[in-house]
């Protein structure tokens, strides 16, 4: 007896194990054949706990919508980025101007600022600041309410995955031995919104649809046909809005609800496509189109028609040609954990599965941006596209004093140059009005803004002591077309576009500097450096600005051959103060006089404007000014605001410090990151995440100074890797291999014929340069690490170390 019943225990725990290990064969092989990009999920083994620190965004530019996941209530958030409160038709809207010219004001604080060379920020707010009447706040548009009776509210086999290469969001669960997924997508190709419900057995598929909306707008909604049409306009301007959801079923039954809802019973999957927009439409004074019912109605009709898999292929197709440009390999290894337990155990890169998280965030950097701005839509704002409040964190709109700028920073050098046309565009349509404002803030010609902007043109000044005066904003935008034109060499746009931004933001300071009696230099006055210290003229930050936008008017001018225009700006540069000062302490000055205080570790380093985005700075043309930014950088610290963190990426790339960028990705990681890796000020802000991908690129490619630098700021932690697909100035698009943080082979695709020159420690040492097409060897010119030869138009160069 006692034999049998141990040969029978030992018999079942054999059986038990064995069916463990298949089980977990099982689990672990279902789990990987659901994502076919591991490397590049992030994924969560709940529904989320909230939408800002767990919610899974996706969108196509103009729409946006948050995966919660939710078992038996799936609460789809969605936006449409043109809906907005305030402007024209919001009480009082103003566009942040006054009746009468402020000229006089600004004249009178600029003759106290002769006098007392500084002024507290309030007084300055008091003569100068302006209330902001409808302003407004970018809105949520509504929800998608899924519910599933007789789901659970929670699963075992529950998986949550946002696939970064594919751009589609899924939701996994089991219950009673049926699988259930849902897959979520926002296709730019067809404007629309896309979820698929399907079970793996027939017949399992019952939930009802539903859209609900704030209570700050009218709103009909009707059901008909599987269709769900919602609209009404925002009590606050009158903007009209309409969403319109179709739900489509496969077997089983579709019935329509007289309170606007939709329900599927017994069906074997569905889809439902949503559709959203508004009136809106980017033209000043009235920012009025046509009613949005024709294109929202046409949009969804058309998807409907298409059919889940045309819709998800050519999503795809049309994702992919963007992000697979460029790949990142720094020697990462993804483990299988969720993204949070990746988070939590991030131990600053010194790990494969730290290097994980950390490509993983470059990319979702490049993710973010592509589905946040596309042709066609308002550019990314203060949280890209994704916004559940109808009044979010600072409006959810465009501050000009950094975060617009840095949402851009990664477009061009990660290769998604396209995503940069909601950018452009709003910035042209920012010149008609800021016309208005330079006009009646200066009594100068050309545009500018301040602070901040919204969609309705706001060009104006807002009250806020410590933030309201900037001035120098419109500079900073046109620059960034400049740089743009510098990335992509497309004359076109340089002279069709680029041109007249910048001259007009030009002609703003050739007008408004002034004759500083302190040196007789030209200078911004009143000039405020971002959010720190007290008013004054001058500024470093100011200056650099301006010094930068006149270098590149001028550069811009000579290859455009206006002549007098570029001699008024030569005229202009030679007197103006380029905001270049060594104080007392080693530093680069904040401002013009030596105030600086080494203990001050306030989030902006504005300072350092000419190092990064601007190009007066560089460790190898003036380093004098490149140290005391160093000893500038080292004084504030490595703490901050997301943004801020990912600035300082790029601030220590840019002094070649590949370990101190490091760092800094390291800190915005382990202090500025939510669970579902977005950037947090705090709040959420996606500028940080932009500005970390940028920061990124820098450390590996850098191209600002007339040549391309390889591997400027490698860090220790990275020994060995290789990026494919990044662009530098010049429109090159590089590969770079590395390993033992040595350059072994770079592969130099040029878009023009003309000279490039290359930095690299690599031409120290034995290496080969052909020409691939032919394989003949390529003539350089130079010595030492750098070299310069003549590229071809589609012309394929390899440099290999031997
Ligand atoms: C700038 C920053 C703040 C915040 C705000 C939206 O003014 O200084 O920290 O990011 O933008």
């Amino acid at each position: 007896m006692r034999a049998g019943n141990s040969v029978a225990k030992i018999t079942k725990r054999i059986f038990f194990a064995a069916a463990f290990a298949v089980l977990a064969l099982f689990a672990a092989s279902w789990a990987q054949a659901q994502e076919r990009s591991p490397a590049l999920t992030l994924w969560y083994d709940k529904p989320a706990a909230d939408w800002e620190h767990f919610g899974l965004p996706i969108g196509n530019g103009a729409m946006g919508a948050v995966i919660m996941g939710g078992v038996a209530v799936d609460d789809v958030q969605f936006n449409e980025k043109t809906l907005w409160t305030g402007g024209p038709g919001s009480p009082g809207y103003d566009f942040g101007l006054p009746t009468g010219s402020l000229a006089g004001a600004v004249a009178a604080v600029q003759a106290e600022l002769n006098k007392s060379t500084r002024l507290p920020p309030e007084e300055v707010a008091g003569a100068l600041g302006q209330k902001s009447p409808g302003y407004g706040d970018y809105q949520t548009f509504g929800d998608i309410m899924l519910t599933f009776p007789g789901a659970p509210s929670a699963s075992k086999a529950y998986r949550r995955s946002l696939d970064l290469e594919h751009a589609v969001a899924r939701l996994r669960y089991t219950k009673d031995g049926v699988r259930y997924t849902r897959d979520y997508f926002a296709s730019y190709p067809d404007g629309v919104i896309v979820i698929r419900i399907t079970a793996d057995r027939p017949g399992k598929v019952t939930f009802t649809a539903a859209l609900t909306v704030p209570d700050n707008r009218s709103v009909t909604r009707v059901a008909h046909s599987g269709r769900i049409t919602e609209s009404g306009a925002l009590n606050d301007n009158g903007l009209k809005y309409e969403a319109q959801l179709q739900v489509i079923n496969e077997g089983g039954r579709c019935t329509d609800a007289d309170d606007g809802s939709v329900s599927v019973t017994g069906a074997d999957s569905a889809v439902l496509i949503l559709g959203a927009g508004t009136n809106y439409a980017l033209r000043y004074p009235d920012y009025r189109g046509p009613d949005p019912h024709d294109a929202v109605q046409a949009r969804v009709d058309a998807a409907a028609e298409k059919g889940f898999v045309r819709l998800l292929r050519d999503h795809e197709k049309d994702y992919g040609r963007l992000f697979d440009r460029v790949t990142l390999d720094i020697g990462q290894r993804m483990p299988d954990e969720p993204t949070d337990m990746l988070l939590s155990r991030y131990r600053g890169g010194k790990s494969a599965a730290d290097r994980a998280l950390e490509a993983l965030f470059f990319q979702y950097g490049r993710y973010l941006l592509i589905s946040s701005s596309r042709a066609g839509s308002l550019p990314a704002n203060l949280q890209g596209v994704w916004n559940s409040s109808d009044t979010p964190p600072w409006n959810a709109d465009y501050h000009v004093n950094i975060n617009l700028q840095m949402n851009y920073w990664p477009a061009d050098p990660t290769n998604l140059s396209e995503t940069e046309t909601p950018f452009l565009d709003f910035v042209d349509s920012l010149v008609a009005p800021g016309q208005v404002s330079a006009e009646h803030v200066f009594g100068a010609k050309g545009w500018t803004l301040f602070l901040n902007t919204d969609p309705w043109g706001y060009t104006g000044l807002i009250a806020w002591p410590t933030a309201f005066w900037q001035p120098e904003a419109g500079a900073w935008l046109a620059s960034q077309y400049y740089d743009h034109y510098r990335f992509t060499l497309d004359k076109t746009f340089l002279a069709g576009r680029a041109y007249p931004v910048m001259k007009g933001a030009a002609q703003m300071w050739l007008d408004a500097l002034v004759v500083d009696p302190r040196d007789g230099k030209l200078v911004v006055s009143p000039s405020y450096s971002p959010e720190h210290g007290p008013f004054s003229a001058g500024a470093s930050m100011s200056q650099q600005i301006v010094y930068g936008l006149f270098m590149d008017v001028s550069q811009a001018a000579k290859i455009l051959k206006d002549d007098v225009f570029r001699a008024k700006v030569d005229a202009a540069l030679a007197k103006l103060d380029p905001g270049l000062r060594i104080g007392s302490w080693g530093q680069l000055q904040e401002w013009k006089e030596d105030w600086d205080d080494p203990k001050d570790d306030h989030r902006h380093v504005s300072h350092l404007y000419a190092l990064d985005p601007g190009h007066q700075i560089s460790p190898l043309t003036t380093p004098r000014y490149a140290a005391a930014a160093r000893v500038s950088l080292k004084a504030r610290g490595d703490g901050g605001t997301g943004w801020s963190k990912a600035w300082k990426i790029s601030f220590w790339a840019r002094l070649f410090d590949g370990d101190h960028a490091h760092l800094m990705l390291a800190q915005q990681l382990r202090e500025s990151t939510l669970p579902n890796l977005w950037d947090t000020c705090p709040p959420f802000q996606i500028d940080g995440n932009f500005g970390a991908t940028a920061g990124i690129s820098e450390m590996l490619v850098q191209s600002q100074s007339g040549f391309i630098n390889i591997l400027p700021a490698l860090p220790h932690d990275w020994p060995n890797g290789e990026v494919r697909g990044l662009k530098a100035r010049g429109d090159v698009t590089l590969d770079v291999a590395w390993s033992e943080g040595k350059v072994r082979r770079v592969l130099l695709v040029t878009g023009h014929a003309g000279q490039i020159g290359i930095r690299s420690d690599a031409f120290s040492g034995r290496f080969a340069f052909v020409d691939q097409a032919s394989g003949r060897p390529i003539a350089l010119v130079g010595k030492g690490e750098r070299r310069t030869f003549l590229a071809k138009s589609g012309g394929r160069y390899l440099m290999t170390v031997l």
